[in-house]
């Protein structure tokens, strides 16, 4: 084995690793000690022989990113951010593994640790959201040249992030788009939960990724220098690289290792002892000597030197070089964005757009993508349909990475995690695109944006019965009410070419979080007189009044226009009524309580009118409010009989106000 420093072994550092993961997960009285005694050995050589990383810096643009895809084993990157010297990941935030607000949450989350680089936990959305790491790079690399951006993107996954169907989407698009700079190294260790892997598979792993465009290779994954020879290899390939680790689970823990035992619970004090002293381990818990420290801190400066030509790399760049990557670093959207939105509105005014609001996001994609060269768009394989793909947006494509258009094919669910990745990466704002229905296939990489914040954009159309005839599988309508359920997850309904203009721009300014824009197919009018201030802001508001109301008639999107027509029907009846448009409803519920109740007003009818479900609407119209909306699923048919067959229509909303009025 190679000598890590003239007195330090291999062995006595990944055995640092090791005993920290027994010691914190034993102390924790829960965790996973199996996947860190497991990996430490091919994670040592990463770490030390490889990894461009400073742990002075763990934020410096052009570091490595290392994605711990199987976060169940984040005692593994804790060790490694600790004993490499990443401030804040001292010894007693390991000693407070898996404690409320430690830095050493049960899975790895970046909002919480320094060094981490994107939360993981549910198995295979780290694998994909590196695919995004990836391609940010080669993107970045392209806009700003190799002196600026040139670093690899590392994985480390297991069985379970394997498994996931999500890993094939994500290897089918990494293997085509021929992201060489991505390397997974496969913690190979034929263990899972329930036993041995043979209970519930037998792929041929190498074969897959091969036939998927990667090099795959299997070595030794307790055996340094064969680890090193891979990684040196993997490196200089014209394509991703698989490296299967095989590995033994809980390395050196006499009766559990190589087995499920050691995968998710503490060893228990008799084995931990006894894995201590198999391994040759003699300190105390938590106690790492000082020659080892030593020389894990050696590794956590081993990319300083590269830190520093890089900053002076970019001191040396051109001053508006300079600004333009700071500014996307920042996430700080340019000046020329404010007046590009403020000429859009001022131009949907006074030439009104009469379009479906996919089509009006397509105008505002127009105007905003040539402002805005951070914002990458796509579409899991449905650009004609969402409109994403504006004019002189040039296609991302095997090596070819200077465009900004990512063809992401049908795989929503790798798209989603990819533009997490991108997002997190730096330098990007992607938006990507599918049905609104299919929220449910990327759902698990939304949430991920919603807990860790990333600002990504889900251009979802096709936003409920009114895309008419492909029915009921592609009609949404438990998704809104789903989605805004999400903590941190902003839902937008625009109802006209305005309020989508205005909800992209909300968008764009978010950078603590996602958000969906739920877009129509059908043509919709335009509704909105006025260009000033952005009325989406707050969630809804007063879209026609009417003195003395005795209703008031809050909707969504397309049922804006349902509920205006209505309010002529309740006026010409002598029942005033106004209208309030609600582009988001669960930002309206954050308001104020003073803005809601000016909004809500005080008419006694308050009905809501949305082609959905109507959970989550008597937070606004109360448990006695009317709601005028879908019960079940959708049915096949033009949109406008749908509309007629479900009773959303002007009539039946007047009908029902009438008949509550009247009781
Ligand atoms: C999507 C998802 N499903 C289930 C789990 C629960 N879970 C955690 S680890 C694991 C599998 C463990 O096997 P492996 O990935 O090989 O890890 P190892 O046993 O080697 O630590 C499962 C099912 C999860 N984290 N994510």
């Amino acid at each position: 084995m190679p000598e890590a420093t003239a007195r330090v072994s291999h062995a006595e550092m990944a055995n640092a690793l090791r005993a920290l993961a027994m010691d914190a997960v034993e102390k924790a009285k829960s965790g996973h000690p199996g996947l860190p005694m497991g990996a430490a050995d091919f994670a040592t050589v990463l770490f030390t022989k490889f990894l461009k990383y400073d742990a002075a810096d763990p934020t410096w643009p052009d570091r490595d990113r290392f994605v711990f895809s199987a976060g169940h084993g984040s005692m593994l990157i804790y060790g490694l951010l600790h004993l490499t010297g990443v401030k804040g990941v001292t010894i007693e935030e390991l000693q407070r593994f898996r404690q409320l607000e430690s830095k050493t949450p049960g899975h790895p989350e970046n909002f919480m640790t320094p060094g981490v680089e994107t939360t993981t936990g549910p198995l295979g959305q780290g694998l994909a959201t590196a695919v995004g790491f990836a391609l940010a790079e080669r993107m970045l690399a392209a806009q700003f040249g190799p002196e600026l951006v040139d670093h690899h993107t590392y994985v480390l996954a297991s069985d379970g992030d394997l498994m996931e169907g999500i890993s094939q989407e994500a290897i089918a698009l990494a293997g085509h788009l021929r992201l060489s700079k991505l390397i997974v190294l496969f913690d190979d260790n034929g263990i899972t939960i329930d036993g041995p892997l043979s209970l519930s598979d037998s792929t041929d792993q190498l074969k897959r990724f091969e036939a998927s465009g990667w090099r795959a290779v299997r070595v030794d994954g307790h055996d340094p220098k064969a680890v090193g020879r891979a990684i040196a290899r993997a490196r200089k390939a014209d394509r991703p690289t698989l490296i299967a680790c095989r590995t033994v689970i809980g390395f050196g823990a006499p009766k559990k290792a190589g087995t499920s035992k050691a995968h998710g619970e503490p060893l228990g004090a008799e084995e931990l002892q006894a894995a201590k002293d198999a391994l040759g381990w003699t300190h105390p818990p938590f106690v790492v000597p000082d020659p080892i420290r030593a020389a894990w801190a050696k590794a956590g400066r081993k990319g300083r030197a590269a830190r520093k030509a890089w900053a002076e790399r970019l001191e040396a760049a051109p001053a508006e070089v300079r600004a333009e990557f700071e500014r996307r670093r920042r996430r700080a959207l340019p000046a020329a964005f404010g007046e590009a939105m403020t000429d859009l509105k001022r131009r949907l005014v006074a030439e009104p757009q009469a379009v479906a609001t996919r089509k009006a996001s397509e105008i505002a994609l127009e105007a905003i993508a040539p402002v805005l060269p951070e914002l990458v768009l796509g579409s899991a394989d449905l650009t004609p349909s969402n409109n994403t793909r504006t004019r002189g947006l040039d296609v991302i494509a095997p090596g070819s990475y200077g465009g900004r258009y990512v063809h992401f094919g049908i795989r929503e669910h790798a798209m989603a995690a990819a533009m997490n990745g991108l997002a997190l990466h730096g330098g990007f704002r992607p938006a990507g695109g599918t049905f609104l229905v299919f929220t449910d296939y990327a759902r698990p990489a939304i949430r991920i944006a919603a807990l860790a914040g990333i600002p990504v954009i889900y251009v979802m159309t096709h936003d409920s019965i009114g895309l008419g005839e492909d029915g009921p599988t592609h009609q949404p309508v438990e998704h809104l009410a789903a989605l805004r359920a999400m903590p941190n997850l902003r839902v937008f309904r625009p109802a006209d070419a305005v309020e989508t203009a205005e909800c992209w721009q909300l968008a764009l300014e978010r950078t603590d979080g996602p958000t969906v824009l739920a877009l129509t197919r059908q043509g919709l009018p335009a509704l909105r007189k006025d260009a000033g201030e952005n009325r989406c802001a707050q969630g809804a508001y007063e879209i026609a009044g009417a003195d003395g109301a005795k209703a008031t008639l809050f909707a969504s999107g397309s049922e804006v226009e349902i509920a205006l027509a209505a309010k002529k029907l309740l006026d010409e009846k002598g029942m005033p009524t106004r209208v309030v448009s609600v582009p988001s409803l669960e930002l309206f519920l954050a308001q104020p309580h003073s803005v809601r109740r000016q909004v809500v007003g005080d008419a006694p009818v308050r009905v809501a009118v949305e082609a959905a479900v109507r959970f989550g609407w008597d937070a606004l119209i109360g448990d006695d409010g009317l709601f005028v909306g879908m019960k079940g699923f959708g049915a096949s048919a033009p949109y406008k009989d749908l509309y007629r067959h479900f009773g959303i229509t002007p009539e039946a909303v007047a009908d029902r106000v009438l008949r509550t009025h009247n009781l």
